[in-house]
């Protein structure tokens, strides 16, 4: 069977590579020549672990190939990104360039899937068009949704083994998808239509959001009444059915910090939780950057020079170097915009070289600083001593203080 897959970034990739080192014959398509051209060379142009070596392999032995154009398939898959635009409102055009691309190949018995991210009604908008412009595919052709909820770092191992959910927009859709994904999926393939497919993928990076910012907030009250939040969590969640997660100094990455916008753009009066939820994940970043400003000037007041800041971590979470939407990014932007004239060393262990920050060795950072805002909880950060003699900032749970 031959299969492909529009978009080759960090899901369309790996889907295509281990799909290809499972008999189907995958064709990698994506609008930036020099991911093709790598892809084609059996060079990874993201960062995942184990995944070249696999790449190499389909490569040479001709399972997978790479190349700007679709070509005719038994399956099509839409992998491309669905950011937000303007006021957070959901951007569907990647899905609809990519549908629009693979139109004229469309034939009958193929699998139409879309696995992006998408607002509600995506699927069905996509089937619109395909039949809009081909009306002879109408009950000719299979259309489903099918969201990934791999873990970027752990993608090849939940790629096969999470389960996933399938929502064709009717059943024998659903059957073809199914039969698709089950080549290579070991977890459980379970079975709805495209709308609740579309809306459980929202879903659960919302839970996650929402469950993020009660700690955010937990840790914002517990600053105020003066209590060690750490230390409250950890007892709270001894209590057999409470379990409180981490704060941190926001919410960042691609996907959780956007797809809950996906349901208040379109569904505003019904998702307050959600929203308020992401304002106060948002919050917590600025707060943060507060905290570090005001022990700027409070030690100014005490010490009658500018302190030493080291800003540690970038990335987004813990041991990666994704800085995409990241609050520690934001936050050091922000204490440097305003730093004065003080010096401000900027840590991300996971990045060699920035083109914006001069980054500091961590090691060396903790050293010279007089403050230390601990913004992402690296391994690395965690063989550093506590100090009795440094303002440290600990948002992020290193030494739980
Ligand atoms: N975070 C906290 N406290 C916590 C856990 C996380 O502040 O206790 C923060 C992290 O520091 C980070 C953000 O949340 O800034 C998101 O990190 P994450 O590890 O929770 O999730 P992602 O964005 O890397 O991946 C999520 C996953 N979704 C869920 O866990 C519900 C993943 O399974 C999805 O496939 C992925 O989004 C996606 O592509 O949608």
């Amino acid at each position: 069977m031959k299969a492909c897959f529009m978009g080759l970034g960090y899901i369309g990739l790996p889907t295509a590579i281990i799909a290809a080192r499972h008999g189907v014959e995958v064709l990698g398509v994506d609008i930036n020549p020099s991911v093709v051209e790598k892809t084609n060379a059996g060079q990874l142009h993201i960062v995942e672990p184990g995944l070249e070596t696999m790449l190499k392999e389909v490569v040479a032995d001709g399972s997978l190939r790479a190349a700007t154009e679709p070509s005719a398939a038994d399956a099509f898959f839409m992998v491309v990104p669905t950011p937000f635009k303007g006021d957070h409102q959901p951007d569907v055009s990647y899905v609809e360039s990519a549908t629009r691309m693979v139109l004229p190949f469309l034939k009958k018995g193929d699998l139409y899937v879309v696995e992006s991210t998408s607002p509600v009604g995506t699927t069905e908008a996509m089937a619109k068009i395909i039949f809009d412009e081909r009306p002879e595919l109408k009950g000719e052709i299979f259309i489903a949704y099918c969201p990934e909820r791999v873990l970027p770092g752990n993608v090849i191992y939940e790629l096969v083994n999470n389960d996933r959910v399938i929502g064709g927009l009717d059943e024998a859709s659903t059957d073809k998808a199914i039969e698709f994904y089950s080549q290579f999926v070991k977890g459980t393939l379970h079975r709805t239509n495209a709308r609740t497919a579309e809306m459980c993928k929202l879903t659960e990076n919302s839970s996650r959001d929402v469950q993020i910012a009660f700690a955010n907030e937990l840790s914002m009250i517990c600053d105020a009444a003066g209590i060690n939040v750490w230390e409250l969590i950890s007892l709270a969640n001894r209590h057999p059915r409470v379990n409180i997660l981490q704060p941190g100094c926001g919410v960042g990455g691609h996907c959780i910090a956007v797809d809950p916008y996906f349901i208040t753009a379109d569904f505003p009066k019904e998702s307050r939780l959600i929203a308020q939820a992401r304002e106060i994940n948002n919050f917590k970043a600025e707060y943060c950057a507060e905290k570090v400003k005001n022990a700027m000037l409070r030690f100014e007041l005490d010490h009658k020079r500018k302190p030493v800041v080291a800003m540690m971590g970038l990335a987004f979470k813990p041991n990666i170097d994704d800085l995409r939407e990241s609050p520690a990014k934001y936050i050091t932007t922000k204490v440097m915009q305003s730093c004065n004239n003080a010096e401000i060393l900027v840590v991300e262990p996971n990045i060699k070289e920035h083109n914006v920050f001069k980054l500091t060795p961590f090691d060396e950072a903790y050293r010279r600083a007089d403050i230390v805002a601990l913004l992402t909880a690296h391994n690395e950060f965690r063989t550093l001593g506590y100090r009795d003699d440094k303002v440290i900032l600990d948002f992020c749970g290193i030494f739980k203080k």
